[in-house]
């Protein structure tokens, strides 16, 4: 046998499609690393801390359908848990493959390095199996490759994160080589009989409605059925609104299209179409505090039909064993037209008049230039903050995506996500909108950026503080200390790269610094962009009264 462990791996994941792994180096994890090296369709690709490598991989994950990520045990596998946890919340298989001690340590009451310092080496195993749909420790050559297919199999099955630590002396060991992927990847099949019941209890609830509304939630992409959903609005002819996590996951510009729904923070007409209608047809929705504004708008009761990825209800039943884009299909070829919601006319966005150019930069003006930038190839990726309400109410061109991630909300994820993100899909626009607080946590992955001459905009919105936060409750706590951000380009660049640093005061400013990034073509450009400490959407303050109302609830008596 001339393979090894590490080699059956560098083969799985380039089998399923993978062109880059993230990976930190560390000493639990060289040879490991040495080995994937050897498979030469796969480039490996270096990250400033674990954090950053998990999420530069989740971020990989939304353009390419799967990420892997290569840390070393405990002082870089614990760090990356943190991104692992966001892919979970996300719906995103991301691999993360950890080394571990010498197999010859266990159990033998060695003391190691990089540990609590005590002799059982499972805890990293056992935290990972919280936050991942499969989790594996190898070591023995002989099992690793039913090992290695169950992690990756279950990952992509699930569309969930996995995991796999891999002993520092069996990466190099001698293995068998890898199969054909095509059977590791086979769905299950689906119930024939299940999927003809939840069909016809369908049709019955659109036809005893009189006006539908359908509701995309942002679990639609795991579930692969997007173009399904636009089948079966073309079919019923209703109206069609998003959540705001699943932003871009419909065409904007379908006919049936009217925004997206969010509760009182809803675009205009968007809240009536849902809540007036007699049925609402939830595709993979996602009903957490945030979607809800505050649990104040959740659509749910016998007028909610809920499509999910693996499941339909409706008329008080709940349908097994059903693959949603089997459904859709059926269900559009059959069903009858319900356009009463639609009626209304098509989604237009309040267009914001262009500021003076030499007017103070104000949020508005800000967002109206940054929607101006997108086209169909543009990737926007929003992070939390104000930014994920600038985002939202933005009209997208077809085929225009926005990246965010609503469900973790870790500040600071798009940075790194960005990255992973571009690095994925090299033949897109990317922009990045974050916040000075957000920024701080992981601004280092600009330098990487820089190393792989990726021309990422990125929109540093300098509010001076967490003003998401100021709106929820306010305090001493939310203010941030100022950085010279646009100056942490030549930091980063070091004499060898092409980042630019500009900044933006006024709208005019901004409109040149945007010239300046689209003409450099090989690195990211960060426009600083100044804003007042509460300048900011009128949603962020409606939705954060609901929010800071929500959490207030008292405890219950009892
Ligand atoms: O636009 P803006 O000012 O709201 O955005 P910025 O400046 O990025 O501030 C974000 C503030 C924020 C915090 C501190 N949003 N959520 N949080 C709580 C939080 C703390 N730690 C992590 C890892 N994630 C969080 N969401
Ligand atoms: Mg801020």
């Amino acid at each position: 046998m001339t393979y090894t462990v590490g080699r059956y791996l560098a083969d799985r994941l380039a089998q399923i499609g993978l062109k880059h792994h993230f990976a930190v180096a560390g000493d639990y994890n060289l040879v490991l690393l040495d080995q994937l090296l050897l498979n030469t369709d796969m480039q490996q690709i270096y990250c400033s801390n674990e954090l950053n490598c998990g999420f530069s991989a989740e971020g990989y994950a939304r353009a390419n359908g799967a990420a892997a990520a290569i840390v070393t045990f405990s002082v870089g596998a614990l760090s990356a848990f943190n991104a692992l946890g966001g892919a979970y919340a996300e719906n995103l298989p991301v691999i993360l493959i950890s080394g571990a001690p010498n197999a010859n340590d266990h159990g033998t009451g060695h003391i190691l390095h990089h540990t609590l310092g005590t002799t059982d080496y499972g805890y990293q195993l056992e935290m990972a199996r919280h936050i991942t749909c499969a989790a594996e420790s190898i070591v023995s050559a002989e099992d690793a490759p039913a090992k290695i297919d169950h992690v990756i199999r279950t990952a992509l099955r699930e569309k969930k994160p996995a995991y796999l630590e891999i002993a520092c002396n069996v990466a190099g060991a001698p293995c068998v080589r890898p199969g054909g992927i095509d059977a590791l990847l086979s769905p299950p099949a689906p119930d024939e009989a299940s999927l003809k019941a939840a069909v016809d209890a369908a049709l019955a609830f659109i036809e005893q409605r009189g006006s539908v509304t359908m509701l995309v939630g942002s679990r639609i992409r795991a579930a692969g059925a997007q173009a399904q959903a636009v089948a079966l609005a073309d079919a019923l002819g209703c109206a069609v609104t998003t959540m705001a996590a699943a932003k871009s996951f419909f065409p904007e510009d379908h006919p049936g299209y009217r925004g997206h729904y969010w509760g009182e923070v809803s675009s205009p007409g968007a809240q009536q179409a849902v809540e007036g209608a007699e049925g609402v047809i939830c595709l993979a929705p996602v009903f957490n505090d945030y979607a809800t504004v505050g649990w104040s708008a959740w659509p749910k009761g016998d007028n909610v039909m809920l499509v999910e990825r693996h499941a339909v209800t409706v008329g008080g039943v709940a349908y097994a064993g059903i693959d949603m884009r089997d459904f859709l299909t059926r269900l559009a070829a059959h069903t009858v037209r319900r356009d009463a919601t639609a009626r209304g006319g098509a989604y237009v966005t309040p267009q914001t008049p262009a500021a003076a150019p030499t007017a103070p930069l104000n949020n508005a003006e800000m967002a109206r230039q940054i929607g101006a930038l997108l086209t169909p190839r543009t990737t926007l990726t929003a992070e939390t903050g104000d930014s994920w309400f600038n985002a939202v109410r933005m009209k997208l061109p077809y085929g225009a995506r926005v990246e965010l991630e609503m469900q973790w909300g870790h500040i600071g994820w798009s940075v790194p996500a960005a990255f992973g993100n571009a690095l994925a899909a090299p033949e897109r626009q990317h922009v990045l909108m974050v916040g000075d607080g957000s920024f701080q946590l992981t601004a280092q992955e600009v330098a990487q950026m820089i190393r792989h001459d990726l021309p990422v905009i990125i929109f540093l919105i300098n509010n001076h503080g967490y003003t998401i936060e100021v709106m929820i409750h306010d305090g001493p706590y939310n203010n941030v200390k100022n950085w010279d951000y646009a100056g942490l380009m030549e930091v980063f660049n070091a004499g060898e790269g092409n980042g630019l640093g500009l900044r933006a005061r006024t709208g005019g400013e901004l409109a040149a610094a945007i010239e300046q990034a689209r003409a450099n073509r090989n690195g990211p450009t960060l426009i600083e962009c100044t804003l007042d400490r509460d300048d900011c959407t009128q949603e962020l303050v409606t939705w954060g009264k609901r929010v800071a109302a929500a959490n207030a609830r008292p405890p219950r008596a009892g």
